[in-house]
């Protein structure tokens, strides 16, 4: 097991760790007590980008080389394997929403996916300035998809900012010269500054990284994130359950994971089929139990209320609980030692994107047609496996708590009164939120982000961190696996408004919300920047004039790296639980953690002891509200 104190403070995770020593199995925390840490991938110093190496640069400055055989210093190799992190995080995020894109693209009454928000489709068109009379619903939904796709290799270099981006970040990217010229040109071009012989300068290479990380957060994920809510619904407050203890002893557990909504909403959508439901109960189950695990679980629980098994470090702890019968991924977060568990238990582990395909995994390719039929074969497979499972070795763990979660930006500005149509209303609408901070009942507004980490005890700094800030009064934004943290924690509950200070637990009582909002998946933290521009046009100030902050307490992912950039790119603030391996390198330290504010406005802060992070949060914000001119 792990060097870590304590594993998690899960009471379900720690019952099924329990249960994995039974039955002999290993888990992630298994394999990184295996692990030998290098100090010098560690600290971000090994290159092996060409095939002269790998080279490594030694921490002590008169000992050992202090190049690579080509010549790249300590901060050039630093900062080109940061870059390498951002591009492929960028990568990751805007993919799946070229996907979503490629689905709308095949929308139709006939077909597999179809249009639900109009009103966004009609929203989005006008942005692009696609002519809306006169045309079908569907003539329309495949222009702008188009229109998106554009976003991804312009050859003119033109892009589809949101409205919501303020003209004078915009403005800062321009003077900084990092304003993305297309999605994957970015990319690319990133790709190839890294690569042997090409850029020789840190600061360069940044620059050129908050570059491709902008054109992740306002333009890939948020293509994904608005292309999604007109296909599959802009999602509303809906009730939910999270934890292991969703599962069903007497059902067919199907646990959906991984990130793209196609997959699981076709499957959500055919578990409710009669023909579905009476095949469960002829292999003698009551019934079935859609759930979903990590960012899937977030798109699905937004939309339609499906319960959420936990968030990454949950997938295997899920098989372990030998209850689940089929286990159905697309990409992204996805363990491939599941191909390995599943083999000590009945589940079906199921890989369905060309992308992500797993050795051991039973396939079946969701492709760009009949993928409802790909589904419900995916569906009848795991029903029919209900018969193989071995009811005396289930446990199921009876930790569940209750969650409110769906809170779209649209959802938000219609709670307090406003309306959402157009972009003038929606900057008119958050006028009550902006006064609620401006009279101190709300003393801020923080976005957590990110995952769980084997390096650190899961969900023991999501929790902490998001109980001192709402004591505080400052309102808790919360995505991808912080989300389902806080919901498994009790904090997504009306009853938490509790642990919140006076002024926002007013506000939650007023609203009937609890104190963290859960804004969905990672690709949905499109939504935190979109709230942020809609606060700043409102004041009339650029974001990093703002009361606002992100932090990423567990993150593990290059795509948590990215988000990272963009949202210190945004003009906020940021703060890591970790040390990302960037230590070998002095001058990219200093850029990142001190020079960005000439460039950005804003920085990044590494705090591994929770509650010491969200004093530094508090303090940071108190700062903001002064030089603003508020108590
Ligand atoms: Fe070594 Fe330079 Fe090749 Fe990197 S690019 S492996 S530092 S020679
Ligand atoms: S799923 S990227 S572990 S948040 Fe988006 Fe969770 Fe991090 Fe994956």
């Amino acid at each position: 097991m792990s060097k870590l104190e304590k594993l998690t403070i899960d009471k379900a995770a720690e019952c099924m760790i329990d249960k994995a020593r039974e039955d002999g199995v290993q888990l992630a925390w298994d394999r990184a007590s295996q692990q030998v840490k290098c100090l010098f991938g560690d600290t971000g110093v090994c290159c092996r980008i060409c095939l002269m190496g790998p080279c490594k640069i030694s921490p002590v400055k008169d000992r050992g080389p202090q190049a690579g055989i080509c010549g790249a210093s300590g901060d050039v190799i630093v900062a080109r394997n940061l870059a390498r992190m951002i591009a492929a995080g960028t990568s990751a995020h805007s993919d799946h929403g070229r996907s979503i894109c490629y689905d709308l693209l095949d929308s139709g009454a006939k077909k597999d996916f179809k249009v639900t928000d109009t009103a966004k489709l009609t929203s989005v068109a006008k942005r692009y300035n696609i002519a809306t009379k006169g045309k079908t619903t569907y003539k329309l939904a495949h222009e702008v998809a188009k229109r998106a796709l554009d976003n991804f290799g312009s050859p003119e270099g033109k892009v589809d900012f949101p409205e919501s981006l303020p003209p004078q970040r915009l403005q800062k990217w321009k003077d900084l010269g990092i304003v993305p010229r297309s999605i994957d040109r970015e990319i690319v071009s990133l790709m190839h500054s890294t690569t042997i012989g090409s850029a020789g300068d840190a600061e360069a290479l940044l620059k050129a990284g908050f570059r491709t990380a902008i054109s992740d957060g306002w333009l890939g994920s948020s293509i994904a994130t608005e292309l999604s809510d007109i296909l599959f619904g802009t999602p509303t407050a809906r009730q939910t359950e999270a934890n292991l203890g969703v599962l069903e002893k007497n059902q067919v557990n199907i646990i959906l994971h991984g990130h793209e909504p196609s997959l699981s909403e076709l499957i959500v959508k055919a578990a409710d089929l009669p023909e579905m439901k009476e095949l469960a109960k002829s292999v003698g189950a009551e019934g079935i139990n859609i759930c979903g695990m990590c960012c899937t679980a977030n798109e699905v629980a937004m939309r339609h209320g499906v319960k959420i098994a936990g968030n990454f470090l949950h997938q295997e702890l899920a098989i372990v609980t030998g209850a689940v019968e089929a286990l159905v991924v697309d990409v992204q977060c996805i363990f491939p030692s599941i191909a390995q568990l599943v083999e000590c238990y009945h589940t079906k582990f199921i890989t369905t994107s060309a992308k992500a395909r797993i050795k051991g995994a039973m396939h079946v390719e969701l492709g760009h047609s009949g993928r409802f039929e790909s589904a419900k074969t995916i569906l009848r497979g795991a029903i029919l496996n209900f018969k193989n499972r071995k009811h005396d070795k289930v446990r199921i763990p009876e930790h569940k708590e209750q969650a409110i979660l769906g809170f779209s930006i649209e959802q938000i500005i219609t709670a307090i009164g406003g309306k959402t149509d157009t972009h003038k209303n929606r900057v008119a609408g958050v006028k009550p939120l902006v006064d609620l901070i401006v009279n101190g009942t709300i003393k801020g507004v923080v976005g957590i982000v990110g995952c769980n980490s084997v390096k650190q005890t899961q969900d023991h700094n999501h929790v902490e961190i998001i109980q001192d800030l709402i004591a505080q009064d400052i309102l808790v934004l919360a995505t991808g696996c912080v989300a389902q943290a806080a919901a498994k924690h009790k904090l997504m509950q009306a009853s938490s408004k509790e642990l919140a200070g006076a002024g926002l637990k007013a506000v939650c009582e007023q609203l009937g919300i609890p104190p963290v909002l859960h804004l969905g998946s990672c690709v949905d933290i499109s939504r935190i920047l979109e709230i942020s521009g809609l606060v700043a046009q409102h004041v009339g100030v650029d974001i990093d004039a703002l009361p606002l902050a992100g932090i990423a307490p567990e993150y593990m992912s290059e795509k948590a790296v990215t988000i990272g950039c963009y949202v210190v790119a945004s003009g906020i603030d940021t703060w890591l639980g970790s040390m990302p391996p960037i230590a070998g390198g002095a001058e990219v330290v200093e850029i990142l953690t001190n020079k960005a504010v000439d460039w950005l406005g804003a920085r990044f802060y590494v705090e591994p002891d929770p509650n010491q992070l969200a004093k530094q949060v508090v303090e940071r914000i108190t700062e903001k509200r002064k030089a603003l001119g508020l108590k």
